[in-house]
């Protein structure tokens, strides 16, 4: 039987609802070796240079890389017939692949605050501000740092965390997240500028894997460089430091590494990233 290649009525239901879904597998075996291997690499490069070099910036524990779009061992992540019905669905056309990028917390590493990616929504903005596709490359167990999500937060007004005291940082539990557990292959598709979510503590001896393709509305803004480069190749930029490019309305918190894991509050901006 062919693979499957759009979603059913009640996977668009869910993510529209819900403001994630969970899909897969759907990489094949080798495509996910192909990327896995990439992935790996580039970790263990990361971490030797971290090791050599104590004054780098460490993220934290979290390698994180930019790769170009164009990059054909990636294609697959933002090509697949299931995203593209996704990112039909709740972003509607046009659409573009603003930028894949890796996110791999190292052992003992890689918790953040509940948090939404972008800032709050003026008024008049699409709906689904952008749809991402987080590949699981390594299983997403309960201990390897999965990513965790508060369920339907993306409809609500009110931010599911306490951010008027002090201590707001989104760090703690929280009674109504989901951690999303996966195979590898497996793909989890969420509304990342205004669904609560974060990412966790890795209790595993190995890094978490995680390739995002981040699909926004509209037509890909002509002066924004390519993720990598005018050279077109897939390129790490920096050893492992790359940070998410700013998007209009995007929370300032987040461009920084180490402090998307804060929780501000939506609204608390400061220089765009
Ligand atoms: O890596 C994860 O599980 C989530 C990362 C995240 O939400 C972020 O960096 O904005
Ligand atoms: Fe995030």
């Amino acid at each position: 039987m062919a693979p499957r290649a759009r979603l059913t009525a009640r996977q668009r239901r869910f993510l529209l609802d819900q403001g994630y879904l969970v899909l897969g597998p759907l990489l094949d075996r080798s495509a996910l070796a192909r990327i896995t291997d990439r992935l790996q690499g580039l970790v263990h490069q990361t971490v030797a240079a971290w090791a050599d070099e104590p004054s780098l910036d460490t993220h934290e524990g979290c390698v994180m890389a930019s790769f170009d779009v164009a990059d054909p061992d990636f294609a697959p992540c933002h090509q697949h017939p299931m995203l593209v019905d996704a990112a039909d669905v709740v972003l509607g056309r046009p659409w573009f692949v603003r930028e894949l990028d890796l996110r791999a917390p190292i052992p003992g590493c890689g918790e953040q605050g509940l948090h939404t990616d972008f800032d709050k929504p003026a008024p008049g903005l699409p709906a689904w501000r952008t749809l991402s596709a987080m590949w699981c490359v390594t299983p997403f167990s309960r201990e390897s740092g999965p990513l965790r999500v508060i369920p339907r937060s993306h409809r609500r007004s009110e931010p599911p965390i306490d951010t008027e005291h002090g201590y707001a940082t989104g760090m703690g539990p929280h009674p109504d997240e989901v951690k999303i557990t996966a195979p590898p292959g497996s793909v989890i598709l969420f509304n990342a500028s205004d669904l609560w979510h974060s990412g966790t503590f890795n209790y595993t001896p190995a890094a978490r894997l995680a390739l995002t393709a981040h699909f926004d509305p509209g037509i890909r803004p002509a002066s924004r460089p390519r993720p990598g480069g005018a050279a077109g190749r897939s390129a790490l930029v920096s050893a492992g430091a790359v940070r998410h490019r700013a998007s209009p309305g995007r929370m300032s918190a987040a461009g920084r590494p180490g402090d998307r894991g804060l929780g501000r509050p939506p609204g608390n901006t400061g220089t765009a990233g």
